[in-house]
């Protein structure tokens, strides 16, 4: 995930944290509960570290498998029976570390290993205090600018495992939610996922937002039993997914992602390659024979493929990434392991991920970073007395009035409510102004980039004022005015900073 110019976000982002932090000495200074005082400190460092996205979904969704390939590394276990037990974060640091989070907060190294570029072997104390959660520090460029952090899957058979992530992603707990957006992957959308994701939002800012969420379509090469048409599959449920009102309240948008082929293709090696290309040099019929099931692959044993070597493709591809894999051979469109791999990780949807993270998520860290520390200060107010912390709620409500960002990202989440009383058009035209698709003004108008230079003033006072008659309609219901309201003060302060001497 490359880097963002944090001189390209608009100014209104770059001075939230200083709106916020004067909110975060009043509430340390009024509460002297060690717990909150913990929590405020690390709210306040979070406010320039970097982002802290979560990787959620159900048991065995691909959910490690998809972190090793945002890294680009084998980092993670995977594993086709229940896998990740603890929530572990992987972060960038100067030296390669793991350490465990015990139930009091407290930090402890961990012995480690790692053979051949595979996932770590983490030595985990065998005693009845179990870790909170498992810190692994690598320096990794990908993770220069995020943090990520896998989950164990809802619905584990231990139950102690959902727990701890329900525990960990839930903003209604006492101390909020320690990461600042979510992936969520699905296979096919399950009354579950739904029942999850629904629990963690709400129609107000504090709660987890649609803007915070990414939906995958996870394990897209196996759509439809994994045939060669798999991923055209995958994108055209992906598309339905997002057309679909209770899904669009939920998540920003739905990617269909192949996580094992783009994990597979971050270190792909010549002897895969061979594989491949002995099972490709088989007859047509051999091969297509061999290829029908993975349990037919696994018992055809005159392929040129040893037991363990056909397993370990099996492990490694996949049935889709196999047939691909050796499609591609056979018609020499591939040569060699580093253009098999390209073509793999083309296919699997994650530069697609990536391109979204960077700018859906870490294009706006700062806004999302800020609001991390408004939900401990809401979740602070709605906990202890009015008395002790009515300065803290006065002072949410001005940095309201004053931080339109945090307004905006209100708005798009009331934007996605199903009930809301807005045309479709008029409700992407009212998230693009909000910012959903970037923060340039050209972005924000739908302009195309090269426009670069052309005086869209007449295109924002036109906008003012169509935005203005249904804020004033007097039969427009609450929640349309306010979203109109924000979206004319959005417009204002577009106009407010377009250059002089135009
Ligand atoms: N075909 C295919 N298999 C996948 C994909 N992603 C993961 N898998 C396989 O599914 C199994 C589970 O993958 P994990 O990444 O461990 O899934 P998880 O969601 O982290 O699982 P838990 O931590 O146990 O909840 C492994 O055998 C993976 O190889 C994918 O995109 N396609
Ligand atoms: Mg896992």
């Amino acid at each position: 995930m490359s880097d963002v110019d944090p001189r390209e976000l608009p100014r209104s982002h770059r001075v939230l944290s200083d709106q916020i932090a004067p909110l975060l000495d009043i509430a340390s200074a009024r509460f002297d509960d060690p717990h909150i005082a913990t929590a405020l400190a690390a709210v306040g460092d979070r406010l320039s570290g970097p982002l802290r996205i979560a990787i959620a979904g159900k048991v065995k969704a691909g959910k490690s498998t998809l972190l090793n390939a945002l890294v680009g590394e084998e980092l993670a276990p995977t594993d086709a029976s229940e896998c990740t037990r603890l929530v572990t974060w992987y972060q960038d640091g100067l030296s390669y570390r793991v350490q465990m989070e015990d139930s009091e907060g407290g930090f402890t190294p961990l012995d480690f290993t790692r053979r051949e570029h595979q996932a770590l072997d983490i030595a985990l104390p065998d005693r009845r205090d179990a870790p909170r959660s498992l810190r692994v520090t690598w320096p990794s460029q990908a993770l220069r600018r995020v943090t990520l952090i896998d989950t164990p899957g809802i619905g584990s058979a231990t139950s102690g495992n959902s727990e701890a992530t329900i525990d960990f992603l839930n903003p209604n707990r006492p101390l909020p939610t320690q990461a600042d957006a979510v992936i969520y992957l699905m296979n096919h959308v399950h009354g579950d996922d739904v029942r999850f994701l629904e629990a963690f939002h709400d129609q107000e800012v504090s709660q987890a937002t649609p803007t915070t969420t990414v939906g995958i379509l996870s394990r897209a090469d196996e759509i439809g039993g994994g045939r060669q048409d798999a991923l055209a599959s995958a994108e055209k449920v992906a598309a339905r997914y997002r057309t679909d009102d209770r899904i669009r309240s939920l998540c920003f948008t739905v990617l269909p992602v192949a996580g094992l082929l783009a994990q597979s293709s971050t270190n792909l090696r010549q002897r895969d390659y061979d594989a491949l290309a002995r099972l490709a040099a088989n007859p047509t019929d051999v091969v297509q024979d061999a290829l029908l099931s993975a349990d037919r692959l696994r018992s055809t044993h005159h392929v040129g493929l040893s037991a363990p070597e056909r397993e370990s493709l099996l492990d490694r591809f996949g049935m889709f990434g196999i047939r691909i894999g050796a499609q591609l051979i056979r018609r020499g469109l591939v040569r060699d392991a580093g253009q098999l791999s390209s073509v793999l990780r083309r296919q699997s949807g994650i530069d697609d991920l990536a391109a979204l993270i960077d700018e859906h998520f870490i294009g706006r860290a700062q806004l999302l970073r800020a609001r991390s520390a408004v939900v401990l200060l809401e979740a602070l107010v709605a906990s202890q007395p009015a008395a002790l912390s009515r300065p803290i709620a006065l002072g949410l409500d001005q940095l309201y009035a004053s931080a339109h960002p945090l307004a905006e990202l209100r708005a798009l989440t009331a934007l996605r409510n199903p009930r809301l009383a807005l045309d479709a058009d008029d409700r992407a035209e009212a998230e693009r102004i909000c910012g959903a698709h970037g923060y340039s003004p050209l972005a924000r108008m739908g302009l195309d980039a090269d426009l670069d230079g052309v005086d869209i003033e007449p295109l924002l006072v036109a906008t003012i004022n169509r935005w203005r008659r249904k804020a004033e309609h007097p039969l427009s219901p609450v929640d349309v005015r306010a979203v109109s309201n924000v979206i004319i003060r959005s417009c204002e302060e577009l106009v407010r900073d377009l250059p002089t001497g135009r």
